[in-house]
């Protein structure tokens, strides 16, 4: 591990990193302009080739359509990216005990009546085409409670390898061995998590919003391959706003 990454980070929490696969930072990213931030990004016209916008189905009311997560924000927002993206990337390289790359960045919106999400390891989601390891951050907007659907995470169970196959969740069976936690967490708190750490979160049957930012690194000696990912997903999962009208589109995991 370089020297430089590994003074971004004490010893005790990257021996609990490699343990358990996730690490809980609490306070680590300045929340005072994080929701506003989010804001401006969710106001922005949405057009093709920029931000990628998907909207889903609600569980509280069937004729509704939320809006639920954006993609490629960071290109978008200079304070966001400073504040997350610049803020973690010496976390990231040091759990990767190399320098990381960005991979991928997210914001998901969780709007009331959003569903939850399904178990799952990040890495089914094809990513392995791209780099054989990665770390994740989710950086807490919003509070999130077990009640609003917060993350829920497994320790341990990422030094297992993939557990399920590549585009569809975990199945039940592998579900019932493993033991998810939920994590409650206050705005400007950081779960950094590896991509192959089982995880999901519930419903959000709050009043409120629970949103989070997920910002995806991989170790550069293995090359970006941000443009490739996202040129990839564009052609195969468009956002809403580059649809063609009577295709039908799936969200697999
Ligand atoms: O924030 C959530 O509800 C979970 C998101 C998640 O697991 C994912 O996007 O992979």
């Amino acid at each position: 591990m370089a020297t430089s990454n590994s003074s971004a980070m004490q010893a005790s929490l990257l021996q609990a990193y490699a343990r358990d696969g996730y690490l809980v930072l609490r306070a680590a990213i300045d929340p005072t302009r994080l929701g506003e931030w989010v804001d401006e990004v969710e106001a922005m016209e949405e057009r093709p080739g920029r931000q990628m916008v998907y909207y889903e189905g609600s569980v509280t009311d069937p004729a509704g359509r939320l809006r639920a997560r954006i993609e490629n924000f960071v290109p978008w927002h200079d304070g966001l990216r400073a504040l997350v993206v610049d803020g973690l990337q010496a976390a990231a390289s040091a759990v990767l005990g190399e320098e990381a790359v960005l991979f991928k960045d997210k914001i998901i919106l969780k709007k009331p009546g959003s569903s939850g999400m399904a178990a799952h390891q990040d890495v089914q989601a094809g990513w392995l085409d791209y780099a054989s390891r990665f770390v994740n951050a989710m950086v807490a907007v919003d509070a999130a409670t077990s009640g609003n659907g917060c993350l829920e995470m497994v320790a341990g169970a990422h030094r297992r390898g993939l557990l399920g196959d590549v585009w569809k969740p975990l199945d039940e069976e592998r579900i019932s061995e493993l033991t998810f936690v939920p994590l409650p967490c206050q705005p400007g708190d950081v779960v950094l998590f590896d991509g192959l750490a089982p995880h999901r979160s519930g419903e959000n049957r709050s009043e409120t919003s629970r949103r989070a930012l997920y910002l995806t690194w991989s170790p550069a000696s293995e090359g970006d391959a941000r443009a490739r990912y996202y040129a990839d997903k564009r052609a195969s999962f468009p956002p809403d706003c580059e649809r063609e009208s009577g295709q039908t589109y799936v969200y697999r995991v």
